[in-house]
């Protein structure tokens, strides 16, 4: 089935709208960053960059490490985002451009998030990297697509969804990291469930001049609790990602870089520092 010109927009040089891409410009290992200064931060380690392109927040390089292509792209802040560079960067590999048809052989990505973050737990201090287990979305995202859960996926979140019964107005979604990516990139790294939120300060809990609907937040969501899994963190894009990279056959980890502790209401002073120790570290086992 052709799909419409207003469904999947196509610039006229041939590239996709937002990210600004051609399909052959899209590694099979994709490492997304939220901020767009983060992108060269992961680059200078590579060998050699093939090119690098951009188009409003999504900058994109690709290269090599070795012999290893990987495409390093900024979705900038929130699961909108995420809602366009993982649609986009699916209709790169998937799609013909030129029939505006679905390929017959699906190309599956490997989709690394390296972000920032601030852990809900006094035991996962700042400069931890953690690896998100599951993504838990409070944002609104995933009302929009049909999103099957596996049956540990389906009972963790019906945990949830009794301990957050009483937000009317939230309506989370749940999705796992991919296993092999988990356990391969993510070994020994701190795991736990990452909340994503749809903003940075209420939403967060953060209580600066406006007044909070929801009272202690983090207490709320710290407290949670299934078997060996807790919420550990808290940032804006994680489980957009793993939930729309399920649905579209993508695999994907999130990689957190905890630069702050809502608990001990503290914030890194070397931020950059630990950032770089999250990429270092993905690169090394990607
Ligand atoms: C908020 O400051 C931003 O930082 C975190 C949040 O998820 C949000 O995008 O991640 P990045 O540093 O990857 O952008």
């Amino acid at each position: 089935m052709k799909i419409a010109e207003s469904d999947l927009i196509i610039n006229p040089d041939g590239s996709i709208y937002h990210l600004n891409l051609l399909p052959e410009d899209v590694a099979e290992t994709v490492i997304t960053v939220g901020d767009p200064d983060r992108v060269g931060e992961v680059s200078k380690h590579f060998d050699r960059i093939e090119f690098k392109k951009g188009k409003r927040e999504f900058i994109t390089h690709t290269g090599f490490v070795g012999q290893k292509r990987i495409t390093v792209l900024s979705t900038g802040i929130g699961t909108d985002n995420i809602d366009i560079v993982l649609n986009e960067l699916d209709a790169l590999v998937n799609i013909d451009f030129h029939t505006r048809e679905v390929k017959t052989n699906l190309t599956s990505l490997n989709i690394i998030r390296i972000g920032t973050s601030g852990a809900v737990q006094p035991d996962v201090p700042m400069g931890t990297i953690l690896a998100s287990s599951f993504g838990l979305g409070m944002d609104a995202l995933m009302n929009y697509y049909i999103h099957e859960l596996a049956g540990d996926e389906r009972s963790l979140l019906d945990e949830v969804k009794t301990h957050f019964a009483h937000l009317k107005n939230i309506h989370p979604y749940l999705t796992s990291a991919n296993d092999v990516l988990l356990n391969t990139i993510g070994k020994d790294m701190e795991k736990g469930i990452t909340v994503t939120a749809p903003g940075f300060y209420a939403p967060q809990g953060r209580q600066v001049r406006a007044k909070n609907a929801v009272s202690n937040f983090i207490g709320l969501i710290n407290s949670f609790k299934s078997n060996h899994n807790r919420i550990t963190n808290l940032e804006m894009e994680t489980a957009g990602i793993y939930a729309l990279a399920k649905v579209l056959g993508h695999k994907a980890l999130s990689v957190n870089a905890i630069l702050a502790s809502r608990v001990k209401l503290e914030f890194s002073q070397n931020p950059n520092k630990i950032v770089e120790q999250a990429i270092k570290m993905v690169l090394e086992r990607i």
